[in-house]
């Protein structure tokens, strides 16, 4: 009889999202038994969610790719990394021989954001090969914040987080923070410390179409999607009307005031509720709260506004971001204790990135945004005619099937006429299916690593702290970090690699190495992470496993270290409260998009809505994640009725883009004129997730645009949220139902 294995437990963090929260993982025999929440985390403090807790069914999935795969017709078949990595290179050869090296693109997904060491080298081999088409979820998220940033303040990475522990007056706009864990700064436990703010007398407000989880930690506003600019514009006009603002700090640290008043001017209470449904005499009662708390300076003062991804993916994200910069600047808040904070993590991430900034080496004039190409041009420089079309690609960590704008599967079709597609993943999703190559990665419980760049590197994090977690387990022989694989890529293509040859071979060298037989006499990944850690003045990886295993506090951040200081990198020092590129812009669409919004009121907008069992479509692939077989479309009593539908009808929803059936909920927390659906299901096609194309739902990104007219000019940001749509019930469905 065998001896039951050892159960030994472990502790680290998760990296779903960016919550990252603290975890305890009983392991035997290199598998997971129980994931349980790290009660003695400093900041997670004993929550985690069920996505965390019930990874070891991903984990040990047996969908998981073990090995690099090619496909020959429709069939898949094991090979060498030395067979994959020299046919791929020699593809990738061909290709830039023939057309330029721009004929070669990466895609970076979601997951990507939580693999630390990955960014280096994929930079530093696309660098090398001269391709500057890097795409990615980034403009599906996040990258109006980058552009705003990089205007305002001077660099992208420049990002201020909400000093929530403090704040007694937060605005929240399309965020959710409670489901979503947070993004963009680091906060889990976002309900409790949300509502913390509501028991100590504060008031935190979200604004939103969808009544959201997270409401329940303070009060719910409804907003009409894709209408919060016009919100903004008169916040930030009240505010200046009723002279709220903090006069000698914008004169001392402060520039283009002037320009920002003249912008906002005519945005009144009044004007803006005509579009966005909030009553005016609440937009006021809201500006007053906010004053009366910014003007407390007793300690328990400070007003935070906030906003996240159901702003960013509309279609004045960069607009709304610099408003809402401007209000907590021209309000006293930046920089201030209870307000919007600088954090500072191991480096300082806006001055070592501020020549990622924006560039313009697009042809049809769209930015690239920290290093982003625009991910809703994808398919037009696939399919277009230009001789440096994208015929190859590496897509790593992502499913851009599901998760990009995909009129009508427009980019199913871009796909399918890739010369080559390697898809870099733990598992063969609809982008792998369609790929020529699966390479095989590492899960983040088999990597060494701390948390998130911007939560490590930039300390966006209201309560700092570093953590650092050794792998948990030892990964399946034959799979290999995303880091590795883009050494060897770049060893077998001959690139050169970071402007110096001998650093270029000793990387090479060390890739050829580190998994073979004298790979255990090398220094790990690790190395590269104690480096980092010691060269800021912190203990090293051994010391940070061994003696904080549950994190690290740091100080808190007590502001006043941001306005003034170098910290600024704008050429002049000052706060540029009217970016030019910004102001334009709003200034150029406001009008019309307030006409288009005033003669559509009558319509449905469509919106997303994230999951607690969900992560985009990385979950979905989870027996004890996922049971449901299909998503819903969520509609107020009163559409519903007006529609003719009850719950489970089955509707058909249209847009300018394309057309989907799915059934219905009739739920209370959708505002009228809204409908919502579950974004990131739709698996009909990959042939490796066999649990998530049983249970597959349908993708609502099939309604969204893609081209020059769907994307956000300043930003390159897809716009995904507040599509207009028609619904329907769906007749033939209905009547086939009845006769049977
Ligand atoms: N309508 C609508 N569409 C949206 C959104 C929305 O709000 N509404 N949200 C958008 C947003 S914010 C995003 S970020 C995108 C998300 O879209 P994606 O970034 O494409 O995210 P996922 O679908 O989760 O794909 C992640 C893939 O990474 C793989 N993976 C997980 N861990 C690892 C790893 O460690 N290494 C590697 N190599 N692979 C790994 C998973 O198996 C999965 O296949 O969706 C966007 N789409
Ligand atoms: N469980 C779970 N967690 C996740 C993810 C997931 O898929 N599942 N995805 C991760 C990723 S990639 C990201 S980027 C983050 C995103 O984190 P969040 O931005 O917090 O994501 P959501 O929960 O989608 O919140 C967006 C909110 O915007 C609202 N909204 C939509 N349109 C509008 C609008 O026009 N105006 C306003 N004011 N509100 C609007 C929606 O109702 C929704 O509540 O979440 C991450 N965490
Ligand atoms: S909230 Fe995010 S980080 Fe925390 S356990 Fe869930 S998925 Fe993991
Ligand atoms: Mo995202």
């Amino acid at each position: 009889m065998s001896a039951e294995p050892e159960v030994q437990t472990r502790i680290t963090f998760c990296r779903i999202c960016e919550a990252t929260c603290g975890l305890e993982v009983d392991v035997a025999d290199n598998r997971v038994v129980d994931i349980r929440p790290d009660p003695q985390h400093v900041v997670s403090r004993g929550y985690a969610c069920v996505k965390g807790t019930r990874w070891g069914a991903t984990q040990h999935s047996p969908d998981r790719v073990l090995h690099p795969m090619k496909r020959i017709g429709d069939r898949w078949e094991e090979i060498s990394w030395d067979q994959a990595i020299g046919e791929i290179a020699e593809k990738i050869r061909r290709q830039v021989d023939a057309h330029g090296p721009a004929t070669l693109a990466h895609f970076v997904g979601s997951a990507g954001g939580a693999i630390l060491l990955s960014p280096m080298l994929r930079t530093a081999l696309y660098e090398g090969l001269g391709s500057r088409r890097m795409y990615g979820t980034g403009t599906c998220d996040t990258m109006n914040k980058f552009r705003v940033n990089e205007e305002m303040y001077g660099a992208a990475m420049r990002l201020m987080y909400p000093d929530v522990e403090r704040a007694s007056f937060m605005l929240i706009l399309g965020a959710n923070p409670a489901v979503s864990g947070n993004t963009l700064y680091h906060l889990p436990r976002a309900q409790e410390r949300l509502g913390a703010i509501t028991k100590r007398g504060g008031r935190v407000v979200f604004l939103n179409p969808r009544r959201v989880e997270t409401a329940a930690a303070g009060e719910h506003l409804f907003i009409r999607p894709d209408t919060d600019v016009f919100f903004l514009a008169a916040f930030a006009n009240e505010l200046i009307q009723g002279d709220h603002i903090a006069r000698s700090r914008i004169d001392t640290h402060m520039k283009g005031f002037d320009a920002l008043v003249a912008a906002v001017r005519g945005w009144t209470p009044e004007r803006q509720a005509a579009v966005t449904g909030v009553p005016a005499e609440t937009l006021r009662e809201l500006v007053q709260a906010h004053a009366e708390a910014s003007a407390r300076r007793d300690g328990s003062g400070g007003a935070a506004l906030y906003m996240a991804t159901g702003v960013n993916q509309g279609r004045s994200g960069s607009p709304c971001f610099w408003l809402l910069e401007a209000i907590n600047a021209i309000s006293g808040n930046l920089d201030r204790r209870g307000g919007t904070l600088l954090g500072s993590g191991l480096i300082d991430m806006g001055e070592a990135m501020k020549e990622l900034g924006t560039s313009f080496d697009r042809q049809d004039g769209f930015p690239t945004v920290s290093g982003l190409q625009p991910s809703g041009m994808l398919a037009d420089d696939i399919l277009g005619d230009a001789p440096d079309r994208v015929t190859a690609m590496i897509v790593e960590a992502s499913n851009p099937l599901l998760a990009c704008s995909n009129p009508d599967g427009r980019l199913d079709r871009a796909f399918e006429s890739l010369e080559l597609l390697v898809s870099i993943d733990l598992f063969r999703n609809e982008a792998g299916s369609l790929a020529h190559y699966v390479l095989p990665a590492q899960t983040w419980m088999e990597r060494p690593e701390m948390p998130y760049a911007l939560q490590s590197f930039a300390g966006a994090c209201p309560t700092p702290y570093l953590i650092y977690a050794d792998p948990v387990l030892e990964a399946p022989p034959d799979v290999r970090p995303e880091w590795w694989i883009y050494l060897r890529l770049a060893d077998a293509l001959g690139v050169p690699l970071f402007g110096k040859r001998w650093v270029s071979a000793l990387a090479k060298t060390y890739a050829r190495l580190c998994f073979g037989p004298l790979g255990r006499f090398l220094p790990g990944p690790e190395k590269i992470i104690d480096g980092m850690l010691k060269g800021a003045g912190f203990p090293g990886t051994k010391a940070m496993s061994r003696e904080h295993p549950h994190g690290l506090l740091l100080p808190p951040n007590e502001g006043d270290n941001f306005l003034g200081t170098e910290r600024v990198l704008t050429e002049d020092g000052r706060v540029d409260l009217a970016p030019r590129p910004v102001v334009e812009a709003f200034l150029e669409t406001a009008e019309d998009l307030y006409r288009e919004e005033l003669e559509t009121r009558d319509r449905l907008k469509l919106i997303g809505i994230r999951q607690i069992k969900r992560m985009n479509t990385a979950s979905s692939n989870n027996p004890e994640l996922v049971r449901e077989k299909t998503n819903y479309a969520y509609l107020c009593p009163e559409d519903a009725t007006r529609i003719g539908v009850r719950n489970d009808d089955p509707v058909d929803v249209r847009s300018a883009h394309g057309k989907i059936r799915i059934p219905v909920r009739i739920s209370r927390e959708l505002m009228p004129g809204t409908v919502a659906i579950p974004q990131c299901w739709g698996h009909s096609k990959a042939d490796g997730l066999r649990h998530a194309t049983t249970h597959p739902g349908v993708n609502s990104n099939l309604l969204a645009g893609d081209g020059p007219d769907h994307i956000e000019r300043l930003s390159g940001m897809s716009h995904l949220s507040g599509i207009l749509i028609d619904v329907e019930p769906a007749r033939d469905a209905h009547d086939e139902r009845e006769s049977a």
